[in-house]
């Protein structure tokens, strides 16, 4: 199938727009200092130093995050609907050209991703010879990498290809892994929870109410019109949070040894696996869980503030509390908080939720040691898929990477469009960051 407004004919013009800029930009302030590094910062995990370019998304400590400029509210509003809700092929179509792109141009896109969205069978046998209770993300990230074998990046690299012509293989291996991530996705899914009963692509669905259809999480094969809709927004709001968490910057990192897209976004996928990172939403809703077990119920607001004091007490972190760059309320906690409202949810898990935010703020503001004690989006996320019955939490994680693969081929695609070179920041011993200090 040809797209008729081709987005590779498209992307030949903005790619050369990204080049000129670029380049620019170098030439023009190349020599210019922009910032001081304290060894706090050098020792706190390169907090803040202004060194990693992103131009897909922005996250404002006060607002939240910009897609390509445009706020979570802007970008759910102005996108193509299919629904209540926006095409999620919109958001990538925006990540990666910087456009909102008109109906016309989503409903293409969707149809052009769907005809690459069969798995080849060695997949399915990789996962299947994997013992079944392997971490789904585990799974997940083999899935992707034994896919490398196909990428035509990595192929036309070694047949010399131009390097600046090197973002058009990438291009193609992008569509092709975003057409299959959910429906690796669903059936890890289906192996792991389900025993092993596969769901099939629906030909006539667009990507989110496919990836709904193919999950089946009530076993009836009638897709939950409401449910495809939380999937679409799941999959839009965690599709991108700019360059230098720990998924977006390590794929971004392996890609600038230009290996190709399969393995950047496996490597990506490790690291959002980790629990301070994509697998809080799974930890989230183990933590509510727990509460609602152990108080047999909701408790009241004392009982639930002593329970949260001696969890701090007992060195643990509140999962789905805190972040690394966010000052306020993760937007897109309360874009789920809306859809709560908007579908009239109601459940132990949305009332903890709802309490848990009365409550949490201000015990870690109390600590004084919290740099950002209001909720982020996976002390939300977890809540509502468990509302429409997808309770196998340790599964999040896995939607949170197809929905995360969207931002991280944005992402490489301008690196290997703009000819980003590879990645080599400077490492020192304690002994060399001492002596820097006391020498000066
Ligand atoms: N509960 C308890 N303590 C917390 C906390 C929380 N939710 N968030 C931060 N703190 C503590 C830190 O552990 C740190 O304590 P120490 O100094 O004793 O080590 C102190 O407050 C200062 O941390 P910070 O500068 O405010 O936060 P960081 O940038 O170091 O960490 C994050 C950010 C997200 C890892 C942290 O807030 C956290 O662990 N939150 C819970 C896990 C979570 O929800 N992660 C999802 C984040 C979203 C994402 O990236 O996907």
């Amino acid at each position: 199938m040809k797209l008729k407004v081709s987005l590779f004919e498209k992307m030949e013009d903005i790619v050369e727009r990204w080049r000129k800029e670029y380049k620019d930009i170098n030439s023009i302030y190349g020599e210019k200092i922009i910032s001081d590094i304290k060894v706090s910062q050098v020792l706190g995990g390169m907090r803040d130093i202004p060194s990693l370019i992103c131009e897909t998304s922005f996250v404002d400590p006060y607002e939240g995050i910009k897609f390509r400029g445009y706020s979570i509210s802007e970008t759910l509003s102005y996108l193509p609907k299919v629904s209540d809700l926006p095409y999620v092929l919109g958001i990538w179509y925006l990540l990666l050209t910087g456009e909102i792109p008109s109906r016309d141009e989503v409903e293409e896109l969707e149809e052009y991703i769907k005809i690459r969205e069969r798995l080849p069978k060695y997949v399915i046998e990789v996962l299947r010879n994997t013992p079944a209770n392997t971490h789904p993300m585990t799974q997940f990230a083999m899935a992707i990498l034994a896919m490398q074998r196909e990428s035509v990046f990595a192929k036309s690299y070694y047949e010399g290809m131009n390097k600046r012509d090197l973002w058009r293989p990438m291009l193609e291996d992008c569509i092709n892994l975003i057409a299959r991530a959910p429906v690796i996705a669903a059936y890890i899914y289906r192996r792991t929870y389900r025993d092993d009963v596969f769901v099939k692509p629906n030909e006539t669905m667009d990507y989110g109410a496919n990836f709904a259809h193919m999950l089946n999480v009530n076993d009836d094969f009638v897709l939950d019109k409401d449910f495809a809709d939380l999937i679409r927004l799941y999959l839009i709001l965690h599709s991108d949070h700019e360059g230098g968490n720990v998924s977006a910057h390590t794929c971004f990192n392996i890609s600038s040894a230009l290996s190709d897209i399969y393995y950047s976004v496996a490597g990506g996928m490790c690291g959002l696996a980790g629990p301070l990172h994509g697998n809080a939403s799974s930890e989230s809703l183990r933590w509510i869980l727990n509460i609602i077990k152990f108080f047999n119920g909701i408790p009241s607001k004392e009982k639930l503030i002593e329970y949260i004091h001696n969890h701090l007490a007992a060195g643990k972190v509140i999962p789905g509390f805190g972040h690394a760059v966010l000052r306020v309320t993760d937007p897109r906690y309360t874009a789920f908080s809306n859809f709560v409202d908007m579908k009239k949810l109601d459940s132990d898990v949305i009332r903890m939720v709802k309490l848990l935010y009365e409550v949490v703020p201000d015990i870690l503001k109390s600590t004084g040691k919290v740099k950002d004690p209001y909720p982020n989006v996976d002390g939300h996320s977890g809540a509502v898929l468990y509302h429409y019955n997808l309770k196998e939490h340790e599964f999040y994680t896995v939607m949170f990477g197809v929905s995360r693969i969207m931002g991280m081929t944005s992402q490489v695609i301008w690196a290997r469009a703009v000819g980003f070179p590879i990645e080599r920041p400077k490492s020192l011993t304690l002994k060399h960051l001492v002596e820097m200090v006391t020498k000066r």
